[in-house]
This record gives structure tokens, C-alpha cells and sequence, in this order.
């Protein structure tokens, strides 16, 4: 089974609901087994600064998909729940990207793993350290310690909410 770390963020409309959605829709998939979700982080939005706070999660899952296939699901999802692509990093009812795929190294036309931007991004960082599984792989490691390094506070990262993990996502 491959392992695949994505992180998803909202900032319009009902939040929560937008990410239990998601992580919902994720879970019914038959190839996909939700293992972890992370605690709910409020966060500053970054790149477009004049757009409401975003809610971020990370989630872990395993699958036997491709990333391509995954790719193809995370924008179905985004469909699902009405997303409007307007501008880049403006605001966004749901979106999810694929930040680790095992160990994997992809550059393909339509998808960049690891996420390109992934090792700059507290709002990533965070959640993305409070699920990942040890022994952490060498993505793992260099996100730890990037996110040692940073001001979190500084970053605008709140817990929002302490989840009890994948129970509470699933039964939407
Ligand atoms: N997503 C972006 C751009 N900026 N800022 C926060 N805080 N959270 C996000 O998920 C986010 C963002 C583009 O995907
Ligand atoms: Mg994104
Ligand atoms: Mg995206």
C-alpha cells in the first residue's frame, strides 16, 4: 500500500464542514483508507494576503492508486464540494494537494511530489508533523526540521480544534 500525506485547506463558507466533507468523501472511496487526520489549524492566508483565515488539516491515507489517480480524486472532491478555481491562492471553498507520496520524487506535466512549495509553509508544516509516522522518511525529517526553525506564532498557526482524529471526519 502506498502512503500518501495530502493537506487540505478552506477558507470560505462553513470550514469544518468543508473539511469533514473531503475527508468523507476520501474515506468512501474503496481504494482509499483514511489512517490519520490531524488537529484543525485557523492560519494566516499566504501569497494573497487580503482573504480570510484558512482552516488546515493534514490527513494520511493509503491506497492502492497512483498519484495520478490520486490527483484525479482530490479534484473530484473539490468539484464535489463546488469549487470555483478564480485566481491563484485566492480564496477557495476546499482544495487538497498531495504533499507525500511514499518516498517518491514525481515531476510530471500536471503534478510536482514533493508538493514544490510544501517546505515553506507552516500551515502545511504543522498538521503535517502532528500525524507523521515514524520512522519519519527523509521528507518527514527535513519538514521536522525546517519547522523547527520557524516562529509559529509569527506564522499565524492556531489550533482551532483537537480532533479525535479519523472517528470524528469519517461520519459525516
Ligand atoms: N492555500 C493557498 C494559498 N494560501 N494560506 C493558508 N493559510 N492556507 C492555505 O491552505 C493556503 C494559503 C494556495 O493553495
Ligand atoms: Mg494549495
Ligand atoms: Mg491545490
Amino acid at each position: 500500500m502506498n502512503k500518501v500525506y495530502l493537506s487540505l485547506g478552506t477558507n470560505i463558507g462553513d470550514r469544518e464542514h468543508n473539511l469533514k466533507y473531503a475527508v468523507h468523501m476520501l474515506q468512501k472511496d474503496k481504494d482509499v483508507k483514511v489512517c490519520d487526520v490531524s488537529s484543525i489549524y485557523e492560519t494566516a492566508p499566504v501569497g494573497y494576503t487580503e482573504q480570510a483565515s484558512f482552516l488546515n488539516i493534514a490527513v494520511l491515507i493509503e491506497t492502492s492508486y497512483s498519484p495520478l489517480e490520486i490527483l484525479e480524486l482530490c479534484q473530484s472532491v473539490e468539484n464535489k464540494l463546488g469549487r470555483i478555481r478564480e485566481f491563484r491562492w485566492g480564496p477557495r471553498i476546499i482544495d487538497l494537494d498531495i504533499l507525500l507520496y511514499n518516498q517518491e520524487n514525481i515531476e510530471s506535466e500536471n503534478l510536482i511530489v514533493p508538493h514544490p512549495r510544501m517546505f515553506e509553509r507552516a500551515f502545511v508544516l504543522v498538521p503535517l508533523m502532528e500525524i507523521a509516522q515514524e520512522p519519519l522518511t527523509s521528507y518527514l525529517q527535513k519538514a521536522k526540521s525546517i519547522l523547527s526553525e520557524m516562529d509559529i506564532d509569527q506564522e499565524g498557526i492556531n489550533k482551532w480544534k483537537t480532533t479525535n482524529g479519523v472517528e470524528e471526519f469519517v461520519q459525516v
